[in-house]
């Protein structure tokens, strides 16, 4: 097996690299891997494809404008069970698998949790030999680059295709038109039925690259397929032999901006129209691929419900709701009904959020432009709809208003949650409470009409990479106290619980977590210049930053906590390293701020000699996929703390509470299931509830009582406004803490107080010791049913109707 590896690198090194293995530098090495990988997973991809389209299987095609993958080497041999064997190979032809793995670029195609969760999706359904396509764009520049200077953010282009990646293989069969603009032409057939026939304005190619998705043990292997965008023609011969060179070529970066970059905005739609175009581009190609599929294998397009289901992550995607009627109707020329029946019964959606500014909506002219045919079709769909809402609840006009999918306030605009509910027959929130908001809130009277359409699937997140591949030390601890087979069957995890007061094993998760958080202190020196002592507690806040997330309720007690700290530097204080990572959107000025505040406190702090090492505080730069590997696994404490009601579910809280991190939360999200599942006593819960919350909006009950209770909020809130961690420029923090004094959204003046308790009580188990690690055992053996495998099972049985033995 070593000797078959090691021939196979050394062949793709001389013949596809095309370089002596003598002189191969890591990033060649990796090229060869990744190609010899490549290699064994497409056989594994060609033998599931033959079986099932000769089993007639129905396929599942995930509709997603992110897909946050990371790098992919370690995913790919340890789910063909290679790792261990091109490890060695590597090792007998003297390099250095680690050196190699890093040398892989992070594939970024997503913002945060929505794209991290397509991606692990992808490996669960590939895990549960689930016939899959995973559906988007392949971005030439994926997130941009975080670089932190002077404390502030800065955002450079991120470059991971500049060399081209070794996984993809481009399929030149298969391109399609995609059209934009235009007019349509109305005409009435001899029998009498009107058509509409759309005449683009533009005309772009979509052509396609697939990655191969390989699942645990190479069950099956599924494709993703991104679409690029290309130009009808590349250049325009008349205007070039003029001399015009750009002119010659500017319909090619016209048409090429589509696939470009990835729009870096996280749940705020940026409301531009290159964006639609990105939509409408990835949607109709995915669709014109996925019906010349069917109709190739099954002939008929009256079958599609039978043998495809459409989920549409997040309304991104939601025009597809209208393209399939396009397409079904104009193109194939079925009558409405039927086309209809077809589409309702082919689509489900996903929300992912029900933040009132994140609801995705397109000002009418915009969309008529850009898509007159399907603004047309949208109108239809909405007038048999709100006739149906009216016969539904006749006593309720203004119920209409709420249902439809053109919002006439303000500006008139489409609706893009509206058009995905209405033509979906299943809908979906990410966690419970998120579920049962969706009911209560965005869509309540759709759910009236329809009330069986809404159901959870509570996120899960794939045990592979952030279990087995980032931490195999704790991996290495399950095998042995809950059997081999743990790495099959996450729910033997639970078989530690029994174990969590036996003092051998606590003292071996004690002994990995140091391991790993001496790893990440490594990190933090190389990249902030930062010394951390890893006995310390590790204090974890890593996501997007995003006022709703607060960020910034952590920095308020971080200075507060040094303040404490100052004026009785004798006590018996925990020491403990803050750590925080999280990009803003460029645009995004609140978040940028708590950014420099965050660095700004971090000078301070590890700068005072009266603090010793009791607090120190670090802002990791260019948080990412890989970077999260090495954070999460060093974790102690897990931040969580969000306004209840504000993060649907949150899939970092599940990533840490696995890897043996005790969660300081909020009862928001899946917060609330990790409790049920791991216990009160081993969750740190503070603040407001979700009623607690609409109590004092609906109240306008605002910042001033709390700071008015509250001497040390006031104090710490003085303080930062007052220049106290920005002495050369003493003003720059006043607007922010001003919103905090004034309308406080996210009410971080009310839960400052219950946090800083909470991390007071945090301070005391950590410091009793062994029921810490108790704690942190009981978290790991309860984790089981947030992989990824569970939701991916429910998805399959109860919105999919696809078989699955899980
Ligand atoms: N989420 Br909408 C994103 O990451 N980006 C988005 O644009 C939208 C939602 C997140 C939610 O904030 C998070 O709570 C959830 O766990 C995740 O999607 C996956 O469902």
């Amino acid at each position: 097996m070593v000797s078959e590896a090691k021939s196979a690198i050394i062949s793709k090194m001389t013949l596809s690299v095309g370089k002596d293995p003598a002189f191969a530098t890591d990033y060649d090495w990796f090229l060869a891997c990744a190609l010899a990988a490549r290699d064994r997973a497409t056989l594994r991809f060609l033998e599931g494809k033959r079986v099932t389209a000769s089993d007639g299987k129905k396929r599942v095609y995930y509709l997603s404008l992110e897909f946050l993958i990371g790098r992919q080497l370690t995913d790919v041999l340890s789910n063909l069970s290679l790792l261990d064997v091109f490890r060695a190979a590597l090792e007998d032809l003297g390099v250095d698998y680690e050196r190699v793995r890093s040398a892989e670029p992070d594939a970024a195609l997503g913002n945060g949790g929505l794209g991290r969760l397509a991606a692990c999706f992808m490996e669960s359904m590939a895990t549960l030999g689930i016939p899959a396509y995973g559906y988007g764009i392949r971005y030439d520049h994926g997130l941009f680059r975080q670089v932190i200077y002077d404390g502030w953010q800065e955002e450079y282009p991120e470059d991971w295709l500049s060399f081209g990646t070794p996984w993809e293989f481009l399929r030149t069969d298969v391109v399609f038109n995609v059209g934009f603009g235009g007019s349509v032409e109305t005409y009435v057939t001899p029998a009498g039925i009107t058509r509409y026939t759309w005449h683009p304005g533009e005309v772009v190619h979509a052509v396609s690259y697939d990655t191969p998705m390989v699942g645990w043990r190479g069950r099956s292997v599924n494709p993703l397929r991104l679409w690029s965008a290309r130009a009808v023609d590349p250049l325009r011969l008349e205007l070039f032999n003029r001399g015009d060179f750009a002119g010659a070529s500017s319909d090619q970066a016209r048409a090429e901006a589509i696939s470009k970059f990835l729009y870096p905005s996280d749940e705020t739609p940026s409301g531009q129209e290159l964006r639609l175009r990105q939509e409408y581009f990835f949607v109709s190609a995915s669709l014109q691929d996925l019906l010349s599929r069917h109709r190739r294998i099954y002939g008929d397009l009256h079958s599609l419900p039978e043998r495809a289901a459409i989920q549409l992550n997040d309304t991104h995607p939601a025009v597809a709701i209208a393209e399939m009627m396009r397409l079904l109707l104009d193109e194939h020329g079925l009558p409405w009904n039927e086309a209809w029946a077809i589409t309702s019964a082919t689509f489900s959606y996903t929300n992912h959020t029900l933040l009132p500014e994140a609801l995705e909506t397109w000002p009418l002219a915009v969309f008529e432009r850009l898509l007159p045919r399907h603004l047309q079709i949208i109108y239809f769909i909405n007038n048999l709809h709100l006739e149906a809402a009216k016969k539904a609840f006749p006593e309720e006009p203004e119920l209409l208003r709420s249902v439809s999918i053109i919002d006439e306030r303000d500006g008139r605009k489409v609706r893009m949650g509206q058009l995905a509910f209405v033509g979906s027959h299943a809908i979906n929130g990410v966690s419970a409470l998120h579920t049962d908001l969706m009911r209560k809130t965005t869509f309540r009277d759709l759910n009236r009409i329809y009330p069986d359409r809404i159901q959870n699937k509570t996120n899960g997140i794939t045990f592979r990479r952030w279990l087995h591949q980032s931490n195999p030390g704790l991996t290495a601890i399950l095998k042995e106290v809950c059997g081999a087979e743990v790495v099959d069957n996450p729910e033997v995890i639970e078989r530690l619980a029994a174990h969590a007061g036996d003092s051998a094993l606590q003292d071996r998760i004690r002994a990995v977590k140091l391991a790993n958080k001496t790893a990440l202190a490594k990190v933090i020196a190389e990249r902030t210049g930062v010394r951390v002592d890893p006995a310390a507690l590790f204090d974890v806040q890593i996501k997007r930053m995003h006022e709703y997330k607060r960020q910034l309720l952590n920095l308020l007690e971080t200075a507060a906590l040094y303040d404490a700290i100052r004026a009785n530097p004798d006590a018996d204080w925990t020491p403990r390293v803050k750590i925080m990572a999280g990009k803003a959107a460029a645009s995004y000025v609140n978040a940028k701020f708590i950014i420099k505040l965050a660095n700004d406190i971090a000078q301070v702090v590890n700068n005072d000699p009266a603090v010793r090492d009791l607090l120190k505080v670090v802002f990791l730069p260019n948080y990412n996929v890989s970077l999260a590997e090495v954070i999460i696994p060093a974790a102690d404490l897990s931040e969580q703390i969000s306004t209840a009601g504000m993060e649907a579910s949150g899939t970092g809280n599940m990533k840490l509470a696995l890897n043996g991190a005790l969660t300081i939360g909020t009862l928001d999200g899946a917060n609330i299931e990790i409790r049920d599942n791991v216990g009160n006593d081993n969750i740190f819960i503070f603040g407001l509830t979700t009623d607690e919350v609409s109590y004092r909006r609906e109240r306008g009950i605002t910042a001033g009582q709390a700071i008015a209770a509250s001497p040390m909020l006031a104090g710490v809130l003085n303080a930062v406004s007052g220049g106290r961690f920005s002495p050369d420029d003493p003003g720059r923090f006043v607007q922010l803490i001003d919103g905090l004094r004034g309308a406080d959204r996210y009410m971080v003046t009310d839960d400052f107080d219950s946090y800083y308790a909470a991390q007071r009580r945090v301070d005391a188990c950590w410091n009793s010791g062994e029921p810490w690690t108790r704690s942190a055992i009981i978290n790991i053996a309860n984790m089981a049913w947030f992989s990824s495998d569970r939701t991916i099972a429910e998805y399959a049985r109860e919105i999919w109707n696809v078989p699955v033995d899980l």
